[in-house]
C-alpha cells in the first residue's frame, strides 16, 4: 500500500527534523520510503510562530491504517512532540494524508486528511512526487491548487 504523510515543523531546527522524519519513515519497520519532496519554506496557516517547512513522503507499507497512525505518532514523540494547544508550533508533525484510496472515518483516524485539498503546503509537494493525484471524495490534487494559490509558500533548493 502506498500512503501519502504529510510532514511539517516549525520549532527547533525544522529543516533538519523534516529530512530526519524521511529517513525515521524508511527505517520504521514495515514501512520504506518510496518517494519524497523537496522541502517547502511555508507561511503558517491557522497557526502561530515561525514559518513552517512542510515536505510530503510517499510510503510504500504493509501496516495497515490505525498501526501507520501509531508509527507516525512515535516519530513525532521521537522528536519531543509536545501539544499544550491546537496547532501550537511544534518540532515534528506526521499527518497521514492519504492511504491508498481508502476512505475511512473514525473517531481517531479521518482519511482522506479533511483539509489536505484547502493547504497549499500539502498540494504543492504532494504533487512533486504525485502530480496525477485523486484525492478520494474531492478530485485530483491538481485542479485544487488553484484554490490554495493565496498561500504563501517557497521550494527550498
Ligand atoms: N500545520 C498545521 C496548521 N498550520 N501551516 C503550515 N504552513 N504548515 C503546516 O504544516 C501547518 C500549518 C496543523 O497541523
Ligand atoms: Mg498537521
Ligand atoms: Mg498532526
Amino acid at each position: 500500500m502506498i500512503a501519502y504523510v504529510g510532514i511539517g515543523a516549525n520549532l527547533g531546527d525544522a529543516r533538519a527534523n523534516v529530512l530526519d522524519a524521511l529517513a525515521r519513515l524508511d527505517a520504521y519497520p514495515g514501512c520504506h520510503l518510496h518517494a519524497a519532496s523537496g522541502s517547502w519554506r511555508t507561511a503558517p496557516v491557522d497557526s502561530a510562530g515561525d514559518d513552517y517547512i512542510n515536505a510530503v513522503a510517499a510510503v510504500d507499507t504493509g501496516l495497515d491504517a490505525h498501526a501507520l497512525l501509531a508509527a507516525l505518532m512515535d516519530i513525532e514523540q521521537a522528536h519531543g512532540r509536545e501539544r499544550p494547544y491546537r496547532n501550537a508550533p511544534r518540532t515534528l508533525d506526521l499527518d497521514l494524508l492519504m492511504y491508498g484510496d481508502a476512505v475511512i472515518d473514525t473517531p481517531t483516524l479521518v482519511v482522506p486528511h479533511p483539509r489536505m485539498h484547502e493547504r497549499a503546503f500539502v498540494l504543492a509537494p504532494l504533487l512533486e512526487i504525485a502530480p496525477d493525484i485523486v484525492i478520494p471524495g474531492r478530485g485530483r490534487a491538481a485542479d485544487c491548487l488553484p484554490g490554495v494559490a493565496d498561500q504563501a509558500i517557497i521550494k527550498l533548493d
